[in-house]
Formats: C-alpha cells, sequence, structure tokens
C-alpha cells in the first residue's frame, strides 16, 4: 500500500469562510464543531471544481466502535476503480484528468416523475456527514467519512410507483476518459442494483464528499453511493444513470463472475468468497487481522430487511 505523495497533491485553491461553507453545505452545530477541529478549511463543496483536490489533514476521530478514520491520504490513494486500472494504487493518478463537470444523473423508469438531476441540484439535498466502515470483498476495510445525503429523498422525489421493487445504478461509459473501458473481459458500464427496502433504507447514502470535501475522481466523484453494510463492490461510483425496475438487475459483477459474486453482497463472516475466507480483514493501517463484523457492524439497523434470506445465500 503506497500512500499518495504529497507531490501528486493539487493544491486547493478556492476557500469560502467556515461559516459560508456551513451555510452552503447545511450543516449543523455538531459538525461545525467537529469541522472546527480541523487546521484548514475544506473546499467549499458546491462549488469547486472537481480538478481540485482535498488538502484537510486527516482528523483524529473514530467511528461508533472507536475505530479511527482511515487517514485521507490512504483513502485517496488507495481505491477500487476498475474503470481505470485494476491497480489500486495506481486510480489515483490515472483518473486525475477525469471530468466531472458538467456531470447528470438521470433518474426514471417505473416512476412517476422521472427527472435528470444536475450535480448541482443534487448539492441542493441537505448534506450530513456519516462516518462508515467500508468492507472490501478482499478482506479489507478502510473507516471513512463521507458527505452526502439519504438515496430515500432523492427516490421520493421521483415517486416510485408500487411495481418498482429493485434499484438499478451505472457508472458512466466513457473509455476515452477511462482507460480500464476498453478491457473487454467486463462487460461495461458498472451496474449495480438494490432492492428497493435497501435503498430507501437510511443508511444508504449519495456520497458527494468525505472529508469535508468533493469526492475525487478516484472515490467515484462527482456522485457515488456507499451502502455500508454490503461489500464495498456495491457502493457505485460516478453514477450518471438511476433506473427504477421490475426485476433483479444484473451487475457487472454477476455477469463477469457469477460463480462468486451475486446480488445481495451482505458482508458475513460465515459465507467464505470461493477462494478466501471472510471471516477476518485488515482495516488498512493496521498491520493485526480483525473478525468481520455481521453485516460489517450494522445488523442492529439492517438485520430486519431480510427475515426470511438463508445465511448461506447472502453471498450468492
Ligand atoms: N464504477 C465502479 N464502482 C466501484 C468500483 C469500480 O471498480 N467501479 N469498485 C468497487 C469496489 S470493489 C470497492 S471496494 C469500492 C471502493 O471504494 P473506494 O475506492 O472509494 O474506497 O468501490 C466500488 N465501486
Ligand atoms: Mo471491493
Amino acid at each position: 500500500m503506497v500512500p499518495i505523495k504529497s507531490s501528486e497533491i493539487t493544491p486547493e485553491h478556492i476557500y469560502l469562510s467556515r461559516r459560508k461553507f456551513l451555510q452552503a453545505a447545511g450543516l449543523f452545530a455538531a459538525n461545525a464543531v467537529l469541522l472546527a477541529a480541523c487546521g484548514r478549511q475544506p473546499t467549499p463543496l458546491a462549488t469547486s471544481p472537481a480538478t481540485s483536490v482535498v488538502a484537510a489533514p486527516s482528523r483524529d476521530e473514530a467511528d461508533e466502535l472507536s475505530n479511527a478514520l482511515t487517514p485521507l491520504a490512504t483513502v485517496l490513494g488507495y481505491a477500487n476503480y476498475y474503470e481505470f486500472t485494476l491497480n489500486p494504487t495506481a486510480v489515483a493518478r490515472l483518473s486525475q484528468g477525469f471530468s466531472t463537470s458538467p456531470w447528470q444523473v438521470a433518474v426514471g423508469g417505473l416512476v412517476n416523475k422521472p427527472k435528470t438531476f444536475d450535480i448541482d441540484d443534487l448539492r441542493t439535498f441537505e448534506q450530513e456527514e456519516r462516518i462508515y466502515r467500508m468492507r472490501c470483498v478482499e478482506a479489507w476495510a478502510m473507516v471513512i467519512p463521507w458527505f452526502g445525503f439519504p438515496l430515500s429523498r432523492l427516490l421520493k422525489e421521483v415517486e416510485p410507483l408500487s411495481t418498482a421493487k429493485y434499484v438499478r445504478f451505472e457508472t458512466l461509459y466513457d473509455p476515452d476518459q477511462m482507460p480500464g473501458q476498453k478491457d473487454r473481459s467486463f462487460p461495461w458500464p458498472y451496474v449495480e442494483g438494490l432492492r428497493m427496502d435497501e435503498a430507501m433504507h437510511d443508511l444508504t447514502l449519495l456520497a458527494t464528499g468525505l472529508y469535508g470535501s468533493d469526492l475525487q475522481p478516484q472515490n467515484g466523484a462527482p456522485v457515488r453511493l456507499v451502502v455500508p453494510w454490503k461489500y464495498g463492490f456495491k457502493s457505485i461510483k460516478s453514477i450518471v444513470k438511476i433506473d427504477l425496475v421490475e426485476e433483479m438487475p444484473q451487475s457487472l459483477w454477476m455477469a463477469t463472475n457469477p460463480r462468486e459474486y451475486g446480488f445481495w453482497a451482505n458482508v458475513n463472516p460465515e459465507v467464505p468468497h470461493p477462494r478466501w475466507s471472510q471471516a477476518t480483514e485488515r482495516l488498512i493501517g493496521e498491520n493485526r487481522r480483525r473478525e468481520t463484523l455481521f453485516l460489517n457492524g450494522y445488523a442492529d439497523e439492517v438485520a430486519g430487511l431480510y427475515p426470511d434470506l438463508d445465511l448461506r445465500d447472502w453471498y450468492y
């Protein structure tokens, strides 16, 4: 794991006063206290160009289970984003010039009011910070302070029909910008899906930022999904299309390797990947392995979504 070099980080060049930033971001007083602990000010979420890079320092904070935040340099420097490269330490460099403006997200399918949202429209939804564990299916994990809003708020705005059972998400398809999409061994574009009740759950986030600044390309700028109780591959990056559908969508991973990747992908220490155990994981930055938590530690919140599912089915 090679952290991003400071020489690769473009300095921030647009600042708002903290007060203006808080107004723009719609933050509450509690978050203001958190931000006040930062030595430097974050880039404004609403107006910073996609190419400006986060220069906020890592913060001395933890999630609700007392796991320290993964340092910002690690979150930026180690990313899975196959549209650019299969090498997680090279994504930051290869995605540097990725253009995220203009950007639109078309929301449609089985809805009353289909609507195409400009990225700036999405930023008018009241944003909040959520510290979540991100558990990759490859058995590593990070603790990331996301910025965003519950997907449910966007879905309510388009008024889902009662026939809508699933939500299907699509990443941008643009091989000129995303060299990995020239690799024909994957059925691009990247697609993921959720069942309607999973999509409407309050933990399910549309993220526009992390560490108090806009998302960088390697983390899925300008907007990505975060579903913290599922393996990381469900948390699709750089979304351009969201459709409400009747049938369970086929994801890129289901199409690529159905023996190893399924629709549910709920984190479960008892269901091994066909090629490795999921019983333990490594929190990036630590040397020891720790035990994987059922539903990644969010069972109290989401176990109720799955009353009938056989545990052994949860992976496939
Ligand atoms: N479009 C797209 N989304 C993606 C991926 C990808 O390759 N392409 N990788 C997934 C995987 S495997 C993981 S673990 C997470 C990683 O998110 P992060 O790099 O921001 O930590 O993004 C997910 N979303
Ligand atoms: Mo992953």
